[in-house]
């Protein structure tokens, strides 16, 4: 039986786990786990990146020393610059910092949207690494090297340099049909191509750990750190409990990542305009979706409440009638960190509804205003990529939220398979396991985690026209 661990650090969270994997085996034991609390500093809002790092170095000591392989991945985006000594240079920003305010539309206006969609697929979110390069042209100035978070810790565990191909896809500056660098665009936007490491695909062994990181967490020094699907969204829809490829998904934390597996990119204006995005996957495969805002918006509410309990408050939310308001959650209102239940209620006095006058009833707001998301993102990327589905899965910490999977099938008048919770470390270890010869192939993986892991199914039984209506309410129709 071999046993590998894996790092997953989503934005809320950050665990180390080790799995073991073999025949009819997929075992997850929890070695450590942490919050991942962004840090505001001289007005910008940091990743606390060393103390993320420490910890993963404290997990990987309580998960050695028989481990066959180790794999990161993390959330997109962010990245850290090194100098030409290999030096980080200066503290890896927040996707949500301010300091890209303004800066997607101007790119938009000067290269077009047309043009950039054409080239990357991407989905036109404020945060994607092309906008913060540009926000930080100074610091790309003094830099050698540009790092995707799961690439840099990986270097600093292994003294190798890289770029894992399906967080690439996400920086805006990848060719979605060639799958490099876009050579052209970098240049159009001044953008050195020194900054942009060689890439790997998910699979490829980056290399063994450095002689000082074997000594300080006791793992031998032979150990592999294996290139995963480092996105986390890449990971968790690889785990995806899928028979066939009839299945939309959920991925579901601190955002919703909604939509669809294709074999290749959707470039249409049509896509485009509904702001559809192109992401890498693994094999080849097509993450073919939109960012709906997630459990953000639940989190960033509870935060200001104190953090009460969120069982007791889903409960008491599941009481609350449906849609006495509902919100576009995808507002840009919703984006920055910031007293949430204050956003929402001037939200629903703007568009003409009674605030929400409790707790119950803005988590209820909240969730009734997310399957709304997800139902038209399901639909859209149904209409959009020609394909047809018959089930929603929804994975990631959401699919713990009986509330949300219920509602999420109603609205889409689809089941949904819930699970698994830990989907994203999942598909890490899959794809490690795979490069180690464990398992065949994606679909030999999903059959291994249908067959092993705890799944349960919501029936939709919701009244269509109500939903429509609560759609329309939103312009999510
Ligand atoms: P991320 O990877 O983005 O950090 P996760 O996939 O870990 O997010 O999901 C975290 C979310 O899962 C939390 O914000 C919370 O809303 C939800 N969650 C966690 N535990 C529970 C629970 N017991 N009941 C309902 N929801 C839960
Ligand atoms: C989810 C995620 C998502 C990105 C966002 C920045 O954790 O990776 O896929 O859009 O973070």
């Amino acid at each position: 039986m071999n046993a590998f661990a894996a790092v997953d650090l989503g934005a809320s969270s950050g665990r180390v786990m080790s799995a073991r994997v073999g025949e009819g085996v997929l075992e997850l034991t929890e070695v450590r786990r942490f919050t991942n609390r962004p840090v505001r500093a001289a007005g910008t809002l940091y990743w606390d990146i060393l103390g993320l790092y420490g910890n993963v170095l404290d997990g990987l000591k309580a998960a050695g020393p028989h481990l066959t392989s180790v794999g990161i991945d993390s959330w997109a985006v962010d990245y850290g610059l090194l100098d030409r000594s290999g030096v980080l240079l200066g503290n890896p920003v927040h996707y949500r910092d301010a300091r890209t305010d303004g800066v997607m539309e101007r790119v938009r206006a000067e290269l077009g949207d047309d043009h950039l969609y054409d080239v990357a697929g991407l989905q036109f979110l404020p945060f994607n690494t092309i906008y913060q390069l540009l926000a930080a042209r100074a610091d790309v100035d003094g830099a050698q090297t540009l790092l995707l978070i799961p690439d840099l810790l990986a270097y600093w565990l292994t003294g190798r340099i890289g770029a894992e191909l399906t967080n690439a896809s996400t920086t805006g500056l990848l060719d979605v049909r060639t799958r490099t660098w876009s050579a052209a665009l970098l240049d159009r936007l001044g953008l050195p191509e020194r900054l942009f490491p060689e890439l790997r695909e998910p699979g490829e062994v980056i290399g063994p750990l450095r002689p000082d990181v074997a000594a300080e967490t006791g793992l031998p020094g032979d150990l592999p750190v294996t290139a995963v699907a480092s996105h986390d969204t890449a990971s968790a829809v690889a785990a995806v409990p899928a028979r066939d490829e009839r299945f939309a998904y959920v991925s579901c934390g601190t955002w919703s990542l909604v939509g669809v597996e294709l074999p290749g990119p959707v470039l249409s204006e049509a896509g485009r305009k509904a702001n559809f995005t192109n992401e890498v996957g693994v094999d080849g495969t097509i993450r073919y979706l939109r960012n709906v805002m997630g459990l953000w918006l639940l989190q960033e509410s509870m935060r200001a409440w104190g953090d009460p309990d969120l069982p007791a408050l889903l409960e008491a939310a599941a009481e609350v009638p449906p849609f006495q308001a509902v919100v576009n959650p995808d507002a840009p209102e919703f984006l920055p960190p910031g007293d949430m239940p204050a956003r929402i209620a001037d939200h629903c006095r703007a568009t003409g509804q009674r605030p929400p006058a409790t707790q119950a009833e803005t988590v209820r707001c909240i969730m009734d205003s997310l399957a709304l998301g997800h139902r038209a993102a399901v639909r859209q990327a149904m209409e959009l990529s020609g394909r047809q589905v018959d089930v929603v899965h929804l994975v990631g910490g959401g699919s713990r939220n009986a509330l949300l999977c219920q509602l999420t099938a109603d609205a889409c008048g689809l089941p949904v398979v819930a699970g698994p919770v830990e989907a994203t470390t999942l598909g890490n270890v899959l794809v490690q396991a795979r490069a180690f010869g464990v398992v065949k192939d994606l679909a030999e993986m999903r059959e291994l985690v249908a067959a092993t892991q705890p799944l349960r199914r919501y029936e939709p039984a919701g009244d269509e026209h109500a939903w429509a209506a609560a759609a329309s309410r939103v312009g999510l129709a």
